[in-house]
């Protein structure tokens, strides 16, 4: 293995910029002549908008435009599209009804339905001079009861968020043979139920959202530089709000910092942005506060959920029956609803030989923030149930928990197997996880110099995630006669360092250095199509077409190469960056085929769509070592084990990288954070991070990561996937350690975040 090829601890490129200040956030670009936005947010969770009155702001000193729905109206036509309004998803519920549709215009017409919900934008010469304007927009709020909690929306009695729709309920939606697992349940010898709450998170981005449209009055062309998942993906999504064709916007992703799925979709500031631009003539920036971020930013989770498990005499598991209530918010944006019907249900049953799921999941408006994608969605919540389900029944039937999943794990020779939820595992060793965790925790003890009456618990939990998204990616490969291949790939890095895997990984395919290899993405006047980053797709999907398109431009080198050594092409042999006329020391180098293009008109080039046939499953073990003190409540992580089976790791540091910063923020929704509302107002309890409890440094064990590099078979560089891994797999084992400890201390479950007050209490009162 080179130094720099596959399988390769590189050290990043994007390193030496960032950890020295030299990156560029999109806040930090400057464009000359730019103006500030400040958007006027509803301060009730529900309320009908009586009347809006812009003169007082209009008037205010260095004011460019003040609109508010009516004047944006005119501006930009149409709303931002849901998924349900956009093909090809059809999400259907129980009773065949089409989901409700609840796409948002950009700014609230006749009600503001959370708290946060834009009403009007400022644009002034100042930022402080548009923050001093966008209080002086007076709004004349209704107040309507808030839907805050689910049984407020539920009841029959409750202000629809949708009144044309006959409830709060936007899809109820179910899969699997309900009466025939009744019947498994009747006849089981165990049955294990619980209550689980999987907590609201809000992703939190180290980058808050930002953006900065321009115009160009020359072509007419709108300019939107902002940190987003997918250029593409926002420039058609925002063409279709603006009502204008592709070629009329370009989409430029600056330096990014975090995205997480929550930063894919279309947010309601940014087309108001570009059209400020265009009809002022200017630039026009926008950078929410922290507070701003935690109010929009599209938070996730929040199901609060029935799950039951039945099992036979041996610990046999029969089936699995979930209820979940989804409280999603009052608006239903781009892939929201579709992430969590998408993800979810395929994982349920993870990587155990039980075959039957009946599952439910009814998503809920309430007047809160909307949801979207983040990190592990649907496969937390699912895993979540399924693994502290288990270890429930481990409790109840006095049986070892990982004895217990032992017994019930998929085994080599099951596969391939199709999960009770419907995705299909087609590789891995599911037993070799476990016990390399359930090692890792019995032999590594670290000193724990806590006191001794401190309460000690450890717990594991197996994870499954279906890693992919959409099916295709592009790239295009291409040579130049200065010596640089340069990749233009559709994915796109938020943090994850890919400047670095696609060189590794292209470097290695043409046998060139490292160094020679140039990467861009995340502008779509550069890179000509693709798909961007989510679902843990990138090495995967983007890796397949550079692999691809590597191969395909060498085709076309070895054809030029033919004409210049005036031998036949199949004759020509590639080899680090050399072309060679077979048995003979005939040769050019594929910089000097280039050249021989160049000079002929042409790119040494070659464009790739990779396509696959569905989603791949990352799987893997958690184990978590944890200590209460019973005098606080409070929960001291000691140790936190991972053996993931991503595939082929491309970069082994960067994939520990992602396992740790996925490991953070699963923890974080285990422990500590917790977007809290005010059940009679709608307010926010957890609207700063003085509120909402991020986990820092030393919350946080050292990390024990393994890598079990099963190759999958569908892609040409045998990748799974890594990004969401952990997130997905750590809330589960860290909560079954806190359960382990209360449960030998008698105490009763907690439910996510095991804050200190919930664990004291939890001591307090019996199981
Ligand atoms: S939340 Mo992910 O982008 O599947």
């Amino acid at each position: 293995m080179s130094k720099t090829g596959i399988g390769a601890s590189v050290r990043r490129r994007e390193d030496p910029r960032f950890l020295t200040g030299n990156s560029a956030y999109t806040d930090d670009l400057k464009l000359p002549g730019q103006c500030h936005a400040v958007f006027v947010r509803s301060p009730h969770a529900h309320a009908r908008i009586a009347a809006v009155d812009l003169s007082p702001a209009q008037k205010s000193p260095g004011v460019l435009a003040v609109w508010s729905a009516a004047e944006l109206r005119q501006r930009v036509p149409n709303v931002i599209p849901s998924a349900v309004a956009t093909p090809p998803f059809d999400l259907r519920g129980i009773d065949g009804k089409l989901a409700t549709d609840a796409s948002q215009y950009p700014f609230a017409e006749d009600k503001a339905r959370y708290l946060g919900e834009a009403v009007a934008v400022v644009v002034a010469e100042s930022l402080a001079g548009a923050l001093d304007a966008a209080e002086l927009v007076q709004v004349d709020y209704e107040e309507l009861r808030p839907n805050v909690t689910i049984e407020q929306a539920l009841d029959p009695s409750a202000a629809l968020i949708w009144e044309d729709e006959d409830s709060n309920v936007s899809i109820d939606w179910r899969m699997g043979d309900s009466e025939k697992i009744a019947g498994i349940f009747d006849g089981a010898a165990h049955v294990v139920r619980r209550d689980l709450v999987n907590n609201r998170v809000t992703p939190a981005f180290m980058e808050p959202r930002a953006a900065i449209a321009s115009h160009d009055p020359g072509d007419d062309r709108l300019t939107l530089r902002l940190g987003c998942q997918s250029v593409h993906g926002m420039q058609a999504g925002l063409c279709q709000v603006l009502d204008i064709p592709a070629e009329k916007l370009r989409v430029i992703v600056p330096d990014m910092g975090g995205g997480f799925g929550a930063r894919g979709g279309v947010y309601m500031e940014y087309p108001v942005l570009l059209a400020a631009a265009r009809e002022l003539g200017r630039p026009v920036r926008w950078t929410a506060s922290r507070s701003e971020g935690m109010l929009t930013d599209t938070q996730a989770r929040d199901h609060v959920s029935k799950g039951e498990l039945a099992l036979d005499s041996d610990g046999n598991f029969l089936a699995l029956r979930i209820r979940a209530d989804w409280r999603h918010g009052a608006y239903l944006p781009s892939r929201s609803l579709w992430v969590t019907l998408h993800y979810m249900p395929p994982t349920i049953g993870g990587s155990y030989r039980l075959a039957e799921a009946d599952i439910g999941i009814r998503g809920i408006f309430s007047n809160s923030t909307p949801q979207s994608a983040y990190r592990g969605v649907g496969r937390a919540e699912g895993n979540y149930l399924l693994e502290s389900l288990i270890d429930a029944a481990a409790r109840q039937m006095d049986l070892d928990p990982v004895e217990l999943r032992r017994r019930n794990l998929v085994q080599s020779d099951d596969l391939p197997w199709r999960m009770a939820g419907g995705g299909v595992l087609t590789s891995g060793i599911f037993n070799g996880n476990l016990d390399q965790a359930a090692e890792l925790l019995a032999i590594e003890e670290v000193a724990d110099d806590l006191p001794s009456h401190w309460l000690r618990g450890q717990g594991v939990a197996m994870y499954v995630e279906n890693d992919g998204s959409m099916t295709t990616e592009y790239a295009e490969v291409e040579a130049f006669d200065n010596g640089k291949v340069l990749i233009r790939v559709g994915t796109q890095d938020f943090g994850m360092g890919h400047q670095t895997m696609y060189a590794q990984i292209a470097s290695d395919r043409l046998g060139l250095a490292f160094d020679d290899i140039e990467v861009v993405f995340g502008d779509t006047d550069v890179v000509k199509r693709g798909m961007g980053s989510y679902g843990s797709r990138s090495a995967r999907m983007g890796g397949g077409a550079v692999v691809y398109g590597a191969e395909k431009m060498v085709e076309r080198g070895r054809e030029l190469a033919a004409d210049m050594l005036e031998a036949a092409a199949e004759d020509i042999q590639y080899e680090s960056g050399l072309f060679q006329v077979a048995g003979t020391d005939r040769q050019t180098g594929l910089f000097d085929v280039a050249a021989y293009a160049k000079a002929q008109g042409e790119r040494l080039s070659a464009e790739m769509d990779f396509e696959t046939a569905g989603d791949v499953f990352a799987n893997g073990c958690h184990a978590a070592q944890i200590a209460i003190d019973p005098d606080t409540g409070s929960v001291k992580l000691l140790r936190h084990i991972m053996v993931c089976d991503v595939g082929r790791a491309i970069n082994p540091m960067i994939v520990d990288g992602q396992l740790h910063g996925g490991a953070a923020q699963g923890i974080g929704q285990a422990m500590f954070e917790n977007v809290v509302l005010d059940p009679d107002s709608g307010q926010t309890l957890s609207g700063s991070l003085l509120d909402y409890c991020l986990p820092r440094a030393d919350d946080l064990p050292m990390f024990t990561t393994a890598l079990v590099e099963i190759e999958e078979a569908d892609n040409p560089l045998g990748v799974k996937g890594v990004g969401e891994n952990a997130t997905t797999g750590a809330p589960a084992a860290v909560m079954n350690a806190i359960q382990d400890a209360l449960a030998k201390a008698g105490g009763a479950e907690v439910q996510m975040p095991a804050t200190p007050e919930r664990v004291w209490r939890a001591l307090r009162s019996n199981a």
